[in-house]
């Protein structure tokens, strides 16, 4: 058998169940067909077989009344399906062979997919690589999220060069890869009133219910038949529509209230501080948390036990502060319907969840109007400051008299309107807490969560540093490579995708240099691949000769307002949180270069390096200064790409519409990446794990990736975390003018003042920030950057050491499996009891 534990198929069983989809579900005829429709009728044979293993895995953790981990996440950034698919199930071989044989080719019909794009960026990727490493663990772990209308908005550059945002229907199209299961429904209230009975037990009733549908997505495992479930919620009026207005005539009226249930799940936000306080947000948290514990607690009441032993069955992973309702309502749950008294309830609920967080940032840390809270979930909000009243108690009982730390622990936020702070509800609602990187959790606990740390004790917070899972971002993105490493170990590809840390083996063979050759072709044809969609997409050849460079972020772009702000509030009180990618770094870094070889003669450029340079990256809608920076990428671009005295040594792309797909194309393709981020402002940084080689600045998981593949193969240039405060102290009370302080950086912003890319005035805002206070330091790390720079020139031009860094780097990237990541969630949480039963098929 094949080295997959996948499904046993023929080719000719794949073209019958293909050409039967097409007649029977499509309604189609096989010879009249068009790419789209192949693609339809192959993805509904190959969820044929995922329904199957599914169903099967279900079965067994049913009957084994197996412990359960739950992964609440409001975002869920999947990409497309069916590549992965089909690699999971080790189908992708005789599914290329059969479609072939159908007149089609499986290449064409995977490029037809839309991307699943429910999730801003880092953190629902995250999520969307746990659910494979658990899948693939034959861990019984499932998501429960949003299944949101539009994702996240597709990005389009204007005439002038600015982000242009427009809807992404995804599901305008049939979505073979979900299962409406229209019998698991719940009924979700808001508003109304709350009266209080006896015992802290209170009656809630009246106000609006909705109704929230399940969409189950199915989440193969990669070398098993262990099929996980991704539960997706969508939400539906409860009745049709209001009989009595429409009675009277008011058709608008009668169907208001329905439109505002149906539009609980229409839309995802995106990562942007200003949607705090916006009512539709809150209501899909609880409509999210609401029917996803609901549907937990139906679970667990069929294994029949006592509900004290909840927390021996059920374990609630909370990405983020997103969930944290979750918290009163099981409180809820348990006190008002359950019958259980208020103390027991509260130790079932601290055993049953743990809490992710993913920034340091105060500003960035959810915060929501008691007014609000009371309005919309009257309940909850009894819940929380009762939750509030006995928790204060047991402050003040460790540390009598301390009014202040009273303040700052408190759950409620004093000032006009008072404010929940759902990171403080989320820690002391949970039995653990832990940051996404080394650094990252350290900066938890010795800031936000310092009087949490004093009151409960180190051990409640701890670290797993994030991970990637290597089916998506080695083997299905950059099958050349896998192919090669599976030929050099001599080992099945599963052997090294299951344990990234087998990759090490390719250090032994660093010394030879056909395999070296072998490593740099893939290389070149990865190159070759992103240089065809650039021509395809934007219409411009590219030298694949050249060194590509290429800095991507999904919406990152948009941190840097809140941190703008923070700056103008709060100055030099805070030290670390924030995050700005900085990508005005690497422009000013680009137009440095461009004057630079603008001034050379012809002989001195001979000895230039070729360069492409990539950005791709969404702003956030609202955010004005990252939109701007958008914009001048674009136009700086223009100007670069037609100047004939550079074009062949400098080319410049800002590739539109970012996304899970974009990147598979654009990682595999860079012979270096940028992860350029003020020190100690990006909790950990993911996309840092997808590149074999990189040049970074020390933050987040960085610093863990130099420790594993040595200094000597990142770059790091800039400033260390520690010195980042004193110097924006420096920068507000001692400020030196930009000529004197970086000369360079000095000459890239005057040419783009100039009007050297288009009308200077408009990007003064952008270069103020610069020029004025410098929150993100450019002034500081832009010298030390155009040096590290040149050091990456330089190191280029000896093409074999070049490739020797690149294995070396990618034999040392075993620690950022998500595997392993996943592996740290169950030990340190989920399987804190033994009735974990792994689905062994
Ligand atoms: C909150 C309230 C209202 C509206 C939106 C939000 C919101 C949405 C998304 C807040 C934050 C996010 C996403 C944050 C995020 O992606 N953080 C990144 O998480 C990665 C995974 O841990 C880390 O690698 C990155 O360092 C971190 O920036």
């Amino acid at each position: 058998k094949a080295a997959i534990r996948g499904v046993d198929k023929d080719v000719s069983d794949i073209t019958t169940s293909v050409v039967h989809h097409v007649q029977t579900s499509l309604a189609r005829q096989a010879h009249n067909l068009d790419n789209f429709g192949a693609y339809q009728a192959a993805a509904l044979s190959v969820r044929d077989n995922l329904l199957v293993n599914w169903n099967e895995t279900q079965l067994h953790f049913n009957r084994s009344g197996s412990k359960r981990a739950y992964y609440l996440s409001l975002e869920f950034l999947m990409g497309r399906t069916l590549d992965n698919a089909l690699l999971n199930l080790g189908l992708k071989e005789k599914y290329n062979d059969g479609i072939d044989k159908l007149g089609f080719n499986l290449e064409d019909l995977l490029d037809q997919e839309r991307d699943a794009a429910l999730g801003n960026g880092g953190l629902g990727r995250l999520a969307a690589c746990y659910l494979d490493s658990s899948a693939s663990q034959e861990l019984p772990l499932w998501g429960y999220g949003l299944r949101y209308q539009y994702g996240i908005f597709q990005q389009l550059i204007g005439p002038d060069g600015s982000q242009l945002e427009a809807p992404d229907p995804w599901l305008q199209h049939d979505n073979p890869w979900e299962l409406p299961r229209l019998d698991v429904t719940y009924e979700i209230r808001f508003y109304g009133h709350s009266e209080r009975i006896e015992d802290g037990k209170a009656i809630w009733s009246g106000g609006q219910e909705v109704l929230a549908i399940a969409y189950d997505v199915m989440i193969p495992g990669y070398d098993t038949k262990n099929t996980n479930n991704l539960r997706l919620w969508e939400s539906k009026p409860k009745r049709g529509f209001d009989l009595n207005s429409f009675n009277a005539g008011d058709y608008e009226r009668a169907v208001e209230s329905s439109n505002s249930a149906a539009a609980i799940t229409s839309v995802l936000y995106p990562n942007d501080h200003t949607t705090f306080g916006k009512e539709l947000r809150l209501k899909q948290q609880y409509f999210w948390t609401a029917a996803s514990l609901a549907d937990i607690l139906r679970r667990f009441k069929n294994l029949d036990k006592p509900i004290t032993e909840f927390p021996d069955y059920v374990s609630i992973q909370l990405n983020d502060t997103h969930p944290t309702l979750a918290i009163p309502e099981l409180m809820r749950i348990l006190v008002d319907e359950e019958d259980v008294s208020w103390t027991n309830a509260w130790d079932i609920v601290t055993r049953t969840f743990f809490f992710t967080n993913h920034t340091v940032l105060p500003e960035a840390l959810e915060k929501w109007p008691v007014p609000l809270m009371q309005h919309l979930l009257p309940r909850h909000m009894q819940i929380i400051f009762d939750i509030n009243l006995v928790f204060l108690q047991a402050v003040e009982k460790k540390f009598p008299g301390d009014r202040e730390r009273l303040a700052r622990m408190s759950l409620i936020e004093e000032g006009i309107p008072q404010n929940i702070r759902m990171a403080n509800l989320a820690c002391i609602g949970s039995h653990k807490v832990n940051g996404v990187a080394e650094l990252h959790s350290e900066l938890v606990r010795a800031t936000i969560m310092k009087d949490f740390v004093d009151f409960y004790g180190v051990s409640k917070f701890f670290n797993v540093t994030n991970g990637i899972t290597p089916r998506r971002w080695l083997d299905q993105c950059n099958p050349g490579l896998s192919k090669l490493i599976s030929e050099t170990l001599k080992l099945p590809k599963a052997a090294f995708l299951k344990d990234l840390t087998k990759l090490e083996g390719l250090l032994d063979h660093l010394d030879d240099p056909q395999f070296l050759k072998k490593w740099a072709a893939v290389k070149q044809s990865n190159k070759e691949r992103l240089a065809h969609y650039v021509e395809t997409t934007l219409g411009f050849t590219i030298n694949t000769q050249a060194m590509f460079d290429v800095q991507i972020k999904a919406s990152d772009l948009l941190y840097c307002q809140i941190a703008l702000l923070t700056a103008s509030l709060t100055a030099f009180a805070r030290v670390q949180g924030g995050s700005f990618w900085r990508q005005t770094l690497n422009i000013m870094g680009v137009i440095h270069r461009y004057i630079k070889l603008k001034t050379m003669t012809p002989a001195e450029r001979k000895k230039a390096n070729p360069k492409v340079v990539f950005f791709a990256g969404k702003a956030a809608p609202g955010y004005y200064i990252a939109k701007l920076t958008i914009r001048l990428i674009v136009n700086v671009a223009r100007i670069i790409n037609e100047d004939p005295d550079t074009k062949d040594l400098l080319s410049l792309f800002f590739l539109p519409d970012y996304s899970v797909s974009l990147a598979e194309i654009l990682i595999p393709a860079s012979d270096i990446s940028q992860h350029i981020s003020t020190a100690g402002t990006e909790a950990s940084g993911t996309s840092n794990m997808k590149f074999w080689l990189e040049r970074r600045t020390p933050y987040g998981a960085n610093i863990e990736i130099a420790e594993e593949v040595g200094e000597s193969n990142v770059f790091f240039f800039g400033h260390l975390t520690p010195a980042v405060e004193e110097l924006r102290y420096q920068h507000l009370y001692h400020p030196v003018p930009l000529e004197q302080k970086c000369p360079a950086l000095a000459e890239a912003v005057q040419a783009v003042a100039s009007g050297l890319f288009g009308d200077g005035g408009v990007y003064e805002p952008l270069l103020n920030t610069i020029r004025q206070n410098d929150y993100y330091l450019l002034t500081e790390d832009f010298d030390s950057y155009i040096q590290a720079l040149a050091l990456v020139d330089e190191a280029y031009q000896d093409r074999m050491e070049w490739i020797k860094k690149s294995v070396r780097t990618t034999a040392k990237m075993g620690k950022f499996s998500s595997d392993r990541a996943i592996q740290d969630y169950a030990q340190e949480c989920w399987v804190s009891s033994e009735r974990i039963v792994h689905n062994q098929c």
